[in-house]
């Protein structure tokens, strides 16, 4: 697998996400929730939950595999540090080493996401601990660390685009809304919930 750092993706934002303006703003979200489509296309992940808050913070989680964060043999550093701050050529990587290609069609990976975004924090419940580890535009604050316990499995991604990036940074709940009754209808085990806490409150579910 090809490994490479985030640079190019805060050089020209355009090759990854095909724009900075709204489109691209809404293309960091498809990006997430499509992983966690293909949890559930591998059989893993039954529910994607989405919450948007004020500030244009995301908090994007499922109840996949979890990203695996145990030390990434290419790399040196956990396989989360790695899937979050290297661009990989459609492929997806676990423990071992070994890769699956991503059921997503034009995935770019999530650290596309980290890369373009001020803040983002992953937290992963995996073999009954929660990891977790912040980022500020793609570069890791700290170590992932286990930070407890759990007896959940999966995966949080929280992020808050960068306006550095970004002629636009107000997401669109209807254009939201759309994208996920559609993958939900395409994705027949998945349930999405989605939630804006932004002034005016609204939720609503696909199953
Ligand atoms: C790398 C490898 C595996 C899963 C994932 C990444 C993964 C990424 C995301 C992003 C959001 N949710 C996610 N869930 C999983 C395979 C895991 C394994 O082999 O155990």
């Amino acid at each position: 697998t090809v490994l490479e750092g985030l640079e190019p993706v805060r050089k020209r934002p355009g090759m990854y996400i095909g724009a900075t303006s709204s489109s691209g703003l809404h293309h960091l979200i498809w990006e997430v929730v499509d992983n966690g489509i293909d949890e559930a296309m591998a059989g893993y992940a039954t529910e994607i939950t989405l919450t948007l808050m004020p500030n244009s913070l995301v908090e994007i989680s499922d109840n996949g595999r979890g990203i695996p964060v145990g030390i990434h043999k290419a790399t040196g550093v956990s396989a989360l540090e790695t899937v979050l701050t290297k661009l990989h050529a459609g492929a997806k990587f676990g423990e071992g080493g070994g890769y699956k290609v991503s059921g997503g069609l034009h995935g770019v990976g999530v650290s596309v996401v980290n890369a373009l975004s001020e803040y983002l924090k992953a937290e992963v419940h995996r073999d009954g601990k929660i990891w977790l580890q912040e980022y500020k535009r793609g570069n890791p604050v700290k170590k992932a660390k286990a930070v407890g316990t759990t007896k959940k499995i999966g995966t949080v991604i929280t992020f808050k685009p960068d306006p550095q990036i970004f002629t636009e940074l107000e997401f669109d709940w209807g254009k939201i809304l759309d994208r996920l009754r559609q993958q939900a209808y395409l994705t027949k085990s998945i349930t999405i919930k989605a939630s804006d806490r932004r002034p005016g409150h609204r939720e609503k579910d696909y199953k």
